[in-house]
């Protein structure tokens, strides 16, 4: 049967504010979860991923789970394994001592951000490229999405792992009309990921179908993804603001843009 109540940890940020408005209209009810309040929804289950007791409540009855919970950005290694690597792992152990069957978990570009951004006619970038990640942050992703595979060989729980590109309400940056994946096409991809049948463990890529695309969406159609929007109508005003992206900036070079130049955060 298709899951209707889902676990969304992550709710009170900006992606989990987005779908928390757009997937009850897929029939869902959510079950919230974060560290922070959600505002306005005095149900939401205040909870850090720390705390393996309250996730083994937040899981229980839920069909599947939509994770968002963690650190969205680079940070100190220290904070990045607390919250992405232990947290996600205590996400999944509490669903496998429940018995939830299905996760579907917001990977990133930056687990593969220093791929070398395809040019002129080069191919999309496929989800067997290996991975190359750009920053502690984009390394955990790269841990949840392995995570994800032993939860699946060993326990038979299902991942979809979404490397969403950048998910907000209007593309930004030339760079991310490349990688833009608009909230509607968002809720688009994780409707499709949350009822598809025998995903395994699959890796899908998240962008809507932007005619600048860098990677290959066709794991996330095999799922029913359609994607509706393109970012191209955004393209004209950020190229006059911004510049066409310049070849020769290694910031500008890969998937995962400045990450992949910025200097890393240490604790001290
Ligand atoms: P965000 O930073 O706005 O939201 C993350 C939420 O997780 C926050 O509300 C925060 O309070 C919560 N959180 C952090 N640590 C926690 C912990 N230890 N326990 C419980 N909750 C905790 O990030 P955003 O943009 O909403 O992204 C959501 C997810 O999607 C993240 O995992 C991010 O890495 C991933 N992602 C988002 C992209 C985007 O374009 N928005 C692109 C690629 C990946
Ligand atoms: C991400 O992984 C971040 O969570 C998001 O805030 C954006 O920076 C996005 O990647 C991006 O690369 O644009």
């Amino acid at each position: 049967p298709a899951p209707r109540t889902v676990l969304l940890t992550g709710a009170a940020g900006g992606l989990g504010t987005l779908m928390r408005g757009l997937l009850p209209e897929y029939g869902y009810t959510l079950r919230l979860l974060d560290v922070r309040p959600v505002e306005g929804e005095p149900d939401a289950i205040t909870a850090d991923l720390a705390d393996l007791d309250a996730l083994r409540e937040a899981v229980r009855g839920v069909d599947a789970i939509i994770h968002l919970a963690g650190i969205s950005l680079e940070a100190p290694f220290e904070k990045i394994l607390k919250a992405n690597i232990e947290g996600t792992y205590h996400l999944y152990e509490a669903a496998r001592e429940k018995g939830v069957r299905r996760i579907v978990f917001a990977s990133s570009n930056h687990a593969v951000g220093c791929t070398p951004r395809p040019r002129d006619g080069d191919p999309l970038i496929p989800v067997d490229t290996p991975r190359r990640p750009d920053t502690f942050y984009g390394l955990s992703k790269s841990f949840g999405e392995d995570l994800a595979q032993l939860y699946w060989d060993k326990h038979g729980i299902e991942t979809v792992s979404v490397r969403i590109g950048s998910c907000f309400p209007e593309p930004t940056s030339v760079r991310m009309l490349s990688l833009w994946l608009s909230p509607a096409d968002g809720a688009r991809l994780f409707h499709a990921a949350l009822t598809a049948p025998d995903v395994g463990h699959t890796v899908v890529y998240g962008s809507s179908a932007n005619t600048r695309l860098w990677w290959d969406l066709s794991t996330a159609r095999a799922l029913g993804y359609e994607p509706r929007d393109d970012s191209e109508p955004y393209a004209a005003q950020l190229i006059a603001e911004q510049g066409e992206l310049d070849p020769d900036d290694p910031a500008h070079a890969c998937l995962g843009g400045h990450f992949v130049t910025d200097p890393p955060i240490w604790p001290h």
